[in-house]
């Protein structure tokens, strides 16, 4: 939105406020609401107009609303796109309209880099190997079988794509840990439990169930409970993020161990926004801060757990 200059190109609201275009994903998990929130206060903390666009998980929503975002001439545009391919047209849109776009939370699989200033989240490979770290340490100097279920998250989304080959090879030396059944339950809790109740009655001895997200590992607990069995004792469970859904249900010992994923990307967002309009260099790539929780240190974080 010109303030009346010469150029078209965004040069800040009319009222030479940085105006930020962001394209979520939608509201289908713990972790997204908290990542919304974040950014959503963060965007108001930087004193920047968000024109914030939920998708509802739908890729050709976010695609529209960055159209959107493009004819509306914002100074940046921000996106966690739902899945990873199908993007390379609309970022060449921006491009061409010469807005700089920040990717953040999920990735893209665009060989041409320069179609975004920077990816800002997490390395999800890293947070599944982390996963199948414990696995393999809890069941050390055992060879008996292992037999995992995995609820994988959102087809073709980078966590699910990452999250998945991360735990397959911290789990590779250990041919007794076995993923005897993989299914999407796309992030949600009520996927996670009808899946859950699939896999219970197809699978007679689940030992573990790994979740890529804690949303999906609520749902299922529900369905072990539901089975009569104990989540956390007769099937031991590892999910990802560490909201405080999840968090509860570890420090009460029905999930055995978290990865944390932070939701709280909002200030490194306005950081990295104010830089690139001012044609400022940023890193290709920003990780995020992140660690893992055993039941004990849940209860310990719980009481000042932001999320
Ligand atoms: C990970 C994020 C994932 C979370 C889920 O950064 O994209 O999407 O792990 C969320 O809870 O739905």
């Amino acid at each position: 939105a010109g303030c009346g200059g010469g150029d078209d190109k965004g040069s800040g609201g009319d009222d030479g406020k940085l105006v930020l275009g962001f394209s979520q994903v939608g509201a289908e998990s713990g972790w997204r609401t908290a990542n919304t929130k974040d950014i959503q206060a963060e965007a108001a903390a930087a004193g920047f107009e968000l024109k914030f666009s939920d998708a509802g998980g739908k890729q050709e929503q976010q695609i529209a609303a960055i159209r959107g975002f493009i004819t509306q001439k914002v100074d940046v545009i921000a996106f966690s796109p739902v899945v990873t391919s199908g993007w390379d047209a609309v970022l060449k849109e921006a491009k061409d309209a010469d807005i700089p776009v920040i990717l953040t939370d999920r990735a893209v699989d665009s060989q041409d880099t320069s179609l975004y200033k920077t990816f800002l989240g997490s390395d999800f490979v890293e947070e599944g190997k982390k996963a199948g770290n414990w696995l393999v340490k809890e069941y050390e100097g055992k060879n008996e079988p292992v037999n995992v279920v995995e609820l994988q998250g959102t087809t073709g989304s980078a966590p699910a794509i990452d999250r998945q080959k991360g735990f397959a090879e911290a789990i590779k030396a250990n041919p007794n840990i076995k993923i005897v059944k993989a299914q999407t339950g796309d992030f949600k809790r009520a996927d996670g439990k009808t899946v859950m109740e699939q896999f219970l009655q197809s699978t007679p001895d689940i030992d573990v169930l790994y979740a890529h997200n804690d949303d999906m590992g609520l749902g299922a607990i529900e369905a072990i409970e539901a089975a009569g069995k104990k989540p956390g004792k007769d099937i031991k469970i590892i999910t990802v993020d560490a909201v405080k859904d999840g968090m509860t249900a570890l420090a009460a010992g029905k999930i055995n161990y978290i990865v944390e994923c932070s939701p709280l990307l909002g200030k490194q967002l306005m950081d990295l926004a104010k830089k690139v309009k001012a044609g400022e260099d940023v890193p290709q790539r920003v990780l995020t801060e992140e660690t893992t929780f055993t039941p004990e240190q849940a209860k310990a974080a719980l009481p000042d757990r932001k999320y």
